[in-house]
């Protein structure tokens, strides 16, 4: 195998036994030849498009099965297997619509036609063949470094159509994109410059696809409201819901509704108690327990109840809550119970078969709820305090946490920030931080946690808005971005960050693998693109002088 997809990588090169977040060896090979067949039935749907036959079912499709290559998504082979055999299905039945149409239907690239063979085995092999890579010298490291760059950050924009798609929100431009840029991997003409325009590009869809997804979350849920968190518990039955799919969560809220079960929010999930229609309208939604995802299994194996994982990141479930733990969506762990039909029952008999926590433990509070439209309603306020001089400077420390040591920076950081600054936070990387009391400025909280890594969009309108109150661009505005990266969603997050022009973000703990010395330079010249320093004092000195 070789995969080089997250900062948890082995080695900081690659993994190429098993993976260090623990997809086998025969998962990844699964994965690269799912990545190798989208690549052919985008080839379809990209000649389908120029001749005006849409497919929706393929979208969908491409979406779902990029997504389920994220990491720490999906870990069962024969998921895998099953989205291989679909993806050749759906090529075939695009092929014979061509053909009808009056079009071609012939294909020089091998994944156009390939097809699976009866046997799992066969499948691993094929995937290991024609994934046999790095460095390909055909097309030389730099260009594989930025096309690789774009195929993760592919994988993201699909993480987000895909949650926007389940709230009903699509937008065929997006899907366009995806297609376009999944055949233009089978090309072996396209040089530097091609790919990085096409980065940049990848960016830019993101931003669309992490618009739609806000619309989706908003017009479904309400606008997010600052509210205070129980990190403790109430006595009673107990489901523990994580990742970051709202609509599983609404879900599991309405069929527990009466059920004497409270539901509490893991990781990624804690800002759903932000939107009134989550929280206000099922008050059986009461706290959050534990937090980021690499702390999972001691977590998990303390928590009282069933657990719910609607997305990444899923870690080998231990045997001590193996029975207890369900998957949903796109998430899957061999072995363990997957509840592909929104239909919660199992994980809810479980929860009441359970002990649940047999008292209250009231435990500290932390607020959430911040989004844009809560930090922008008191945009007044905010400018007041910069032009009084009482705010200082914000600084955006957010993104992803993850196993490896190295990360307390991002703690110390915060700790760190003089009194005078505001820090936004987002994403899973804030757990190191959270709970801290960290004051307020005049009425304003110095801590103000956005949401999920999904609402980066959230951030950039407020930086947005910032830039426009003060009448100067971004990079002029008294802002820093510290960021903490994992997996893919995070690449594509960055993208739009250098699509929009964002210069100086400083990105940590180790900068991608996939990145080459060249590469880097190039980002480093035109973005100011820089790793975070050794420690926080020296990048606050930097930032702050
Ligand atoms: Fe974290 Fe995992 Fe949200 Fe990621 S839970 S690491 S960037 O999947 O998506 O922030
Ligand atoms: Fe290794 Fe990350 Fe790939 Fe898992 S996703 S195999 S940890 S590089």
């Amino acid at each position: 195998m070789f995969c080089y997809q997250c900062e948890q990588v082995s080695g900081g090169k690659a993994c190429t036994r098993a993976g260090a977040c623990g997809k086998s060896a025969e998962v990844a090979a699964l994965q690269d030849l799912l990545v190798y067949s989208l690549k052919g039935l985008s080839l379809c749907a990209v000649r389908a498009g120029e001749m005006g036959i849409q497919d929706p079912d393929v979208d969908t499709f491409t979406v779902k099965a990029l997504f389920s290559t994220l990491t720490n998504v999906d870990f069962d082979p024969e998921r895998f297997e099953h989205l291989i055999r679909k993806s050749a299905e759906l090529r075939e039945a695009l092929k014979e619509k061509l053909r009808k149409a009056g079009g071609d239907a012939a294909f020089a690239h091998e994944s156009a036609s390939y097809m699976p063979g009866a046997a799992r085995e066969e499948m691993v092999k094929h995937g290991q063949a024609v994934c046999e890579r790095v460095p390909d010298s055909s097309i030389g490291p730099d260009v594989q470094s930025v096309q690789d760059i774009t195929l993760f950050g592919l994988k993201g924009i699909a993480a987000y159509a895909d949650h926007a798609g389940i709230l009903g929100r699509r937008d065929e431009k997006i899907y366009a994109f995806i297609h376009g840029t999944l055949a233009a991997m089978t090309r072996k003409d396209l040089g530097l410059n091609d790919w990085l325009a096409l980065a940049l590009k990848c960016g830019e869809t993101n931003l669309r696809a992490m618009e739609i997804l806000d619309e989706a979350n908003t017009g479904s849920y309400g606008h997010p409201v600052p509210v205070p968190v129980p990190l403790g518990q109430k006595k009673g039955k107990a489901i523990l819901v994580s990742g970051h799919d709202l609509k599983d969560l609404e879900e599991i809220l309405r069929q527990t509704e009466g059920k004497g079960i409270y539901v509490y929010t893991h990781g990624e999930m804690l800002p759903a108690h932000g939107y009134p229609g989550l929280k206000q309208k099922y008050p059986h939604l009461y706290g959050h327990y534990g937090t980021a995802w690499q702390n999972q299994q001691k977590e998990f194996e303390a928590f009282p109840g069933a657990i719910v994982m609607t997305t990444n990141c899923l870690q080998k479930p231990r045997d001590s809550y193996r029975e207890n733990i369900f998957t949903c969506g796109l998430v899957g762990w061999p072995g363990v119970r997957h509840i592909g039909d929104g239909d919660f029952t199992p994980a809810i008999e479980k929860a009441l078969q359970m002990p649940g926590f047999a008292q209250d433990a009231p435990g500290a509070e932390v607020m959430a709820g911040f989004a844009r439209n809560a930090v922008l309603g008191v945009a007044d306020k905010v400018i007041d305090a910069v032009k009084k001089g009482k705010i200082r400077h914000f600084f955006l420390v957010g993104g992803c946490d993850g196993a490896k040591a190295g990360r307390d920076y991002y703690t110390r950081f915060v700790e760190l920030a003089p009194k005078d600054t505001v820090i936004l936070t987002l994403a899973c990387g804030k757990f190191r931080f959270f709970d801290k009391k960290l004051g307020d400025i005049g009425g304003i909280p110095r801590l103000l946690d956005i949401g999920q890594c999904n609402d980066a969009y959230s951030a950039i309108q407020i930086a947005l808005a910032l830039s426009k109150a003060f009448n100067v661009g971004v990079n002029e505005l008294p802002l820093s971005l510290v960021l903490s990266w994992y997996e893919q969603k995070a690449v594509a997050i960055l993208l739009t960050l250098l699509y929009l022009g964002i210069k100086d973000i400083r990105l940590g703990p180790s900068l991608p693998a996939f990145i080459t010395p060249n590469v880097l330079d190039l980002l480093v010249k035109n973005f100011g693109i820089r790793p975070i320093a050794a420690t926080p004092e020296a990048d606050l000195k930097a930032i702050l002088g």
